[in-house]
């Protein structure tokens, strides 16, 4: 009999390999079983695994787990999410190839991953840099781009002149490059494109249904799209200049049109560019314009400037009103029309502008209780509720009023017999610029000829490889200058040609590879009968942080890949859920560096924390909670909490502490908890196994009150435990579970079980369940106590256990109390109590008591398991 403690470490090994051996955790697609997939975002392979993956993993390790219970054929696959710059940053500082780099930490964090013991279909395994994977992926490039969904475009971008690439724009900090921190310029350059404006209001209309989705991300992704509909209206000029006669403009606010006060062009408005080629100053601005940042943030927040064109305008309701044409910064080209008029008193950005330039700022919106006569806006515009005054007709409309009679008014009036406007339903949303002027991506497969232009590459010329000999030596493409490798020859003609050296986006790679995994090894992209079948994900788990890009850009995948044949699904994840953060504390040395957990000892006088320094015994400040991060050093390496306590003890403390949605903080002291419950459980199943090895008692017609109590505390655990992780709510899971090792505990007495056969019996249910129930979280101790106790097979391929429906019945019932009509408290009865038992326990009641002062009841009415009525 085994008595020692439980060696995690021997015993996770020894499983693992078992799980591996028996391949239990291979997925067939041809199972008829009803299909389940669950999946965590997939990892950078940025070379050691951190909690935050460990949190994230062992959440759907457990849905995984639970679901193949269940019965389910679940898929549960694992890959890398590879192509990146990190890659190419190791490449140059460290002088190894990023192919190397990539595939070294991809083993060195598979090993790790390994050693959580989750149950991933490894044979499933690939990373977006496989030439096998992004040959399919550029497959999928020439088929959209045959429908159209990919183009190439002119686009301003954000240039970094030091490291010759574009940045997206969260890559430009104060104007300057994220890495190189040189002065970024705006270029126009062309790139390549996916057309995700397609889809605008379709993604946008389906984020509705998403139901199993956090609000939060919903929301995110509508604002993000950014619908808004309002009306294009085109202002005349008083004088024909450069070949305009009129401007267009896009409003959403056609109510405060009798407030305006001047007109806004962009600086990249074709008018302002031909003001600009005769005007040097004009000229000038329009240059420092192109300086700032494209950010909407960037934009809100810089200081508004303008430069007055000398051109003016007239109102489009009343032809005795003209207003000055600006070019302004604030205005972005590729938003409407790059034209707007301003209405300073209800639009901040207008108001900052003409108070600087000094233009007249009249309010034409009435907030509800002001006065019409007094009523001004100082500093802050006013953009809430009211009706409109100051605006001729439109005076005393609320403002849907007033916008429909601006829009039905400026509809039918024709100006060279078109509609002076027209309703526009406008997005934010822009197409996605997946062009990156870097090695490590994949390749575009494009080809420039000098007679056909931009051909692409034939299918069975497919995969375009990456060269292997490339160095590093400059800054920008390595692809560019690389001797010969864009050199080919036209698909199209056959005279030599050049390949399109820019790579993809990395965010391309992870839009599909969900698809992917349903056939890893098939010649398309997917296998279009197993993708349907896989498809939509049922549960996809991922940081928040994944939001907005990832998300949305696989939402449009899917679109596309549904429009070029590849599949027929369009929504890919059915369920959502995004997890909290991994938190520690943060420690400092007398000398103000960061000093790591690792290197130090907390020692707790009384509930006084403090720290010193492992070697030097130096004080260490503890410092206050934050996201583990390297910059801090308050990270925990995953390994080292495995080789101490085993990966049991880490997933139960990554489930336990916190709600999986919110951040969890990582202490010693819960890790060491975790792992005190664990060898307790152990324990008591190394005690129990005494009584209920090989020989239990049958079924007993009859329990003692102890074996009922204890079997039906088993059962509530369980359904609580099922329905909980069900909502992915682990950690209530957890403490269920903590709650019935307390019970079971109670009854493993020797003279208890030695004189109680019914007793026996239900211990031996319990230990089960507690098992079975445990099996998801902890996995290994798990087999290893269902290995104790004799039972046949692997806990990890053994069917979820069936609530007994009768162990859950109450034996009390709580019933509401009515005086006169209204609800004034409960009380609790047995479920079995009679009449008179009831109308006692009521009148004993401290509300009944409070209500009746003294005097008897009028009535009393029991309406059996429902309420009690008192008239008094
Ligand atoms: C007049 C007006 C009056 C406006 C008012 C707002 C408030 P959303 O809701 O984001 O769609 N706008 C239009 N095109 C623009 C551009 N290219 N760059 C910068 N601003 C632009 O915003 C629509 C509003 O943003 C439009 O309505 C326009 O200003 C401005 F009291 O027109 B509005
Ligand atoms: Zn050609």
């Amino acid at each position: 009999m085994a008595t020692e403690r439980y060696n995690a470490r021997e015993a996770e090994i020894r499983w693992q390999q078992t799980w591996d051996s028996k391949k239990i955790f291979r997925t067939e697609n041809e199972d008829p079983r009803p299909k389940y997939y669950v999946l965590e975002m997939f990892p950078y392979p940025s070379g050691r695994i951190h909690m935050g993956h460990v949190r994230n993993y062992t959440m759907g390790d457990v849905v995984a787990r639970y679901k193949r219970a269940k019965g389910f054929n679940v898929l549960h696959p694992m890959g890398w999410d590879a192509f990146g710059m990190p890659a190419e940053n190791a490449a140059m500082q460290n002088k190894i190839h990023p192919k190397d780099w990539t595939y070294e930490n991809i083993a060195t964090m598979r090993a790790q991953l390994q050693l959580m013991g989750l149950s991933l279909d490894w044979d499933r395994e690939f990373a977006t840099c496989d030439v096998d994977y992004y040959h399919r992926q550029q497959m999928l490039f020439l088929d959209f781009a045959e429908k159209g969904l990919a183009y190439r475009k002119n686009a301003k971008v954000n240039w970094d002149p030091v490291d010759h690439t574009v940045l997206a724009n969260e890559q430009v900090i104060d104007g300057k490059g994220w890495r190189s921190g040189a002065e970024v310029e705006q270029r126009e350059l062309t790139q390549w494109f996916f057309k995700i404006t397609d889809f605008a209001e379709d993604l946008l209309e389906e984020i509705q249904h998403l139901d199993r989705w956090p609000d939060k991300v919903r929301l995110m992704q509508q604002n993000w799209i950014g619908k808004s509909e309002g009306l294009q209206i085109r202002f005349q000029l008083t004088e024909e200049s450069h070949g305009h006669s009129e401007i267009e403009i896009f409003t959403t606010r056609p109510d405060t049109l009798f407030g305006a006060s001047f007109m806004g062009l962009s600086a990249d408005h074709p008018l302002t560019k031909e003001l600009a080629k005769d005007n040097p100053e004009l000229q000038a601005f329009v240059e420092l314009c192109q300086k700032m940042g494209t950010s909407a943030a960037e934009l809100e927040t810089a200081e508004k400037v303008g430069f007055d064109t000398g051109l003016a305008v007239v109102h489009p309701l009343d032809p005795a009103i003209t207003l000055k044409v600006y070019v302004a910064n604030f205005i972005l080209m590729d938003y409407g029309t790059g034209a707007i008029f301003a209405c300073p008193a209800h639009d901040q950005r207008d108001l900052d502008f003409a108070r600087k330039y000094d233009l007249n700022v009249t309010p034409v919106v009435l907030p509800k209780g002001e006065d019409p006569k007094s009523f001004d806006v100082a500093d802050e515009a006013y953009t809430g509720e009211g009706t409109i005054f100051n605006s001729e007709f439109l005076d005393g409309m609320s403002i849907a009023d007033a916008k429909n009679a601006v829009a039905e008014k400026l509809e039918a009036n024709l100006i060279d017999g078109k509609p002076q406007a027209e309703r526009k339903v406008q997005y934010r949303l822009r197409d996605w610029g997946i062009s990156r002027q870097r090695y490590w991506g994949c390749p575009i497969p494009m080809i420039h000829c000098e007679d056909c232009g931009v051909v692409p590459e034939k299918k069975e010329n497919l995969p375009i490889k990456l060269p292997d000999d490339i160095n590093f030596d400059k800054p920008g493409n390595p692809l560019d200058r690389h001797p010969t490798w864009r050199n080919c020859t036209c698909p199209n003609c056959g005279k030599p040609a050049r390949r399109e050296t820019d790579t993809m986006d990395t965010f391309v790679d992870s839009s599909w590879y969900f698809a992917r995994f349903t056939a890893p090894r098939q010649d398309t992209p997917t296998d279009t009968k197993m993708v349907d079948e896989w498809l939509p994900v049922d549960q996809y788990i991922g940081g928040i942080e994944h939001a907005i890009l990832h998300l949305l850009y696989s939402r449009f995948f899917a679109r596309a890949m549904k429009e070029t044949g590849h599949m027929t699904v369009k929504e890919p994840f059915k369920g959502l859920f995004t997890q909290g953060m991994v938190n520690h504390e943060t420690y400092k040395g007398k000398d103000g560096r960061w000093v790591s957990p690792a290197e130090i000892t907390i020692q707790d006088a009384d509930g006084k924390r403090s720290a010193t320094h492992n070697e030097t015994g130096e004080p260490i400040t503890i410092g206050s909670v934050e996201k583990m991060s390297k910059s801090k050093k308050n990270t925990v390496d995953p390994t080292d909490i495995i080789e101490t306590f085993g990966a049991d003890t880490a997933r139960w403390f990554m489930l336990s502490d916190s709600p999986p949605e919110r951040d969890v903080i990582w202490t010693e002291a819960g890790a060491e908890g975790s792992h005190r419950f664990i060898q307790r459980i152990w324990r008591l199943v190394v005690d129990s196994a005494e009584f209920i090895g090989s020989n239990i008692p049958a079924k007993p017609e009859r329990f003692s009150d102890e074996a009922l109590s204890l079997r039906k505390a088993s059962h509530k655990t369980l359904a609580a435990v099922e329905s909980n992780i069900e909502q992915l709510g682990f950690n209530r899971s957890v403490a269920q579970i903590y709650q019935l090792v307390n019970n079971i505990a109670a009854v493993v007495k020797k003279d208890k079980l030695d004189a109680d056969p019914s007793l026996v019996w239900a211990l031996n249910e319990s230990m089960e369940l507690l098992i079975m129930m445990a099996a998801p979280m902890m996995p290994h101790l798990a087999e290893e106590c269902w290995s104790l106790l004799g039972k046949d097979g692997l806990v990890s391929t053994h069917a979820w256990p069936q609530t007994d429906k009768a162990m859950l019945v109450e034996d009390e019932l709580t019933l509401p109390i009515q005086i006169n009509g209204k609800k004034r408290g409960e009380i609790t009865v047995a479920a079995d109590a009679d009449q008179a038992t009831i109308e006692q326990a009521v009148l004993e009641s401290d509300p009944v008591i409070k209500a009746l002062d003294g005097n008897q009841p009028r009535k009393i009415i029991v309406v059996p398991k429902r309420i009690v009525n008192v008239v008094v």
